[in-house]
């Protein structure tokens, strides 16, 4: 594949800022395949005969950045099967495909690995909120989710992980121009509001 072709977003944002829930709403205005890095990591953790179920868990739960060997070989895979499937539409011809990356890259050295090795990403959406309606947001989906990590011990950690890895690939992305932030405080809808005015612009 010509990954030349193909056009990322990368989406960022804090623990429960609504990522996967933006994600699935731009989905169907642009088209996009919709990659979650945690979501993938979750599959693979549930593989039958996965080497990597168990120590997945535990980074998951401890709220760590899983070694990005994995998770960069996993997203690779799905984008290859997303572009194998030859869908065709807006913005799917001749092998070329919109991806949202969503969660990933939350480490620097995974940053520079998928952008020197898979490709570089055309924009990162940035949703910022406050530390205490995330919270609000976690532990009140933690009551019916099922993840391992929507616990107050684990948000904790979350929280410091994103602050002391993830922060600094945002500020790096920041630096190159590529960062749209987006309030992610207000309700679902005027966030997706937003979100679409800013992904419209790069696709006129
Ligand atoms: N909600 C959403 N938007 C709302 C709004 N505007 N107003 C009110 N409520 C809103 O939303 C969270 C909750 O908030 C939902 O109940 C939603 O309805 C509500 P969601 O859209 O799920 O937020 P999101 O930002 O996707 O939150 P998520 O919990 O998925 O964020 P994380 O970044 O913590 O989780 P992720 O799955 O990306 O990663 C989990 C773990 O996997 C990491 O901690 C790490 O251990 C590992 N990981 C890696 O190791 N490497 C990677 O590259 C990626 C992940
Ligand atoms: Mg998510």
């Amino acid at each position: 594949f010509d990954f030349n072709k193909v056009t990322v977003l990368f989406v960022l944002g804090g623990p429960g800022a609504g990522k996967g829930t933006q994600c699935a709403n731009l989905v169907k205005d642009f088209d996009f395949c919709h990659l979650s890095a945690g979501d993938l990591l979750r599959a693979e953790q549930n593989r039958p005969g996965s080497t990597y179920g168990e120590m997945i868990r535990t980074y998951i739960k401890e709220g760590q950045v899983v070694p990005m060997e994995v998770t960069v070989k996993l997203l690779e895979d799905a984008m290859r099967a997303s572009l194998n499937e030859k869908k065709t539409g807006q913005g799917w011809e001749d092998g070329k495909g919109r991806f949202l990356v969503d969660g990933f890259p939350r480490k620097m050295d995974q940053a520079i690995k998928f952008d020197e090795e898979i490709c570089q990403s055309k924009m990162v959406l940035f949703f910022s909120t406050t530390e205490e309606e995330m919270t609000k947001r976690l532990l009140e989906r933690g009551k019916t989710s099922g993840r391992e990590d929507d616990n107050e011990e684990s948000v904790r950690k979350r929280f410091r992980t994103y602050k002391e890895q993830t922060m600094p690939v945002i500020e790096y992305y920041n630096k190159t121009g590529k960062v749209a932030e987006i309030d992610a405080s207000a309700s679902i809808d005027e966030v997706h509001e937003k979100a679409t005015q800013v992904v419209a612009k790069i696709f006129s």
